[in-house]
């Protein structure tokens, strides 16, 4: 029995044939279900029309450049992030250290001249620390990336030494380092009561240079 709708077919196994045709014939073409009235094929039943393909690809492109724009700008952003904190952990740890070095060697363990380290010279940590993992601008990683920074001022003849009179905004100078409230021009390497300090970093990041800064005063009797 013919089923309705298909009136004009009969059904050999799973396929439909057109009336007329021999039983048996395998030569049966694929039924084109997407054919207007006239026999022309639609658009949407080969795929896409070319200008739909020329519109489309950009806004495809521009969808696919955004979401790789921002999935890599949130790992630079992250990425960031971690560095800040492990910097500013280091920049802790350096300071917690000077606390505990005895005062009077405070300045000679951290300045930059070598030549007055209490256990010889060279011998001190100096004024510049590294970081693993981290490097400075334009350098390699390993190298030194943090700097401490204290009133010392190098003399042409005299060397280092530590000056109340030398102007430096970041560390709050002139002022006086001893406790006699006077400001000189005489060196207190050996004699000071009061160290302004600075711990900066500056390192390579994902995106550029990138800067930390720590601002203190240690006194001798506040530690
Ligand atoms: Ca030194
Ligand atoms: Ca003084």
């Amino acid at each position: 029995m013919a089923r309705a709708g298909r009136s004009a077919g009969t059904k050999q196994g799973d396929r439909w044939e057109t009336p007329g045709r021999a039983p048996g014939d395998d030569t049966l073409k694929p039924l084109v279900v997407c054919r207007r009235a006239g026999g022309q094929k639609t658009a949407r039943a080969d795929g896409y029309t070319l200008v739909e393909l020329v519109v489309a690809l950009p806004i495809m492109a521009l969808a696919l450049a955004l979401f790789l724009g921002a999935t890599s700008a949130a790992k630079e952003v992250r990425q960031v992030q971690r560095q800040n904190t492990v910097v500013a952990e280091e920049a802790r740890i350096v300071l917690e250290r000077m606390r505990n070095e005895d005062w009077s060697e405070l300045y000679a363990l951290y300045n930059a001249d070598p030549a007055d380290d209490p256990e010889g010279a060279g011998t001190a940590p100096g004024n510049h620390f590294s970081i693993a993992g981290f490097g400075p601008p334009g350098g390699v990683e390993g190298e030194p990336v943090g700097e401490i920074i204290m009133p010392a001022f190098s003399h042409a003849l005299l060397g280092w030494q530590l000056r109340e009179d030398k102007k430096n905004e970041l560390l709050g100078m002139p002022r006086d380092l001893t406790g006699d409230e006077l400001v000189d021009t005489y060196s207190h390497a050996g004699d000071y009561t009061l160290m302004p300090i600075i711990v900066r970093v500056v390192w390579q990041g994902p995106c550029g240079e990138r800067r930390l800064e720590v601002q203190t005063v240690m006194t001798e009797y506040q530690r």
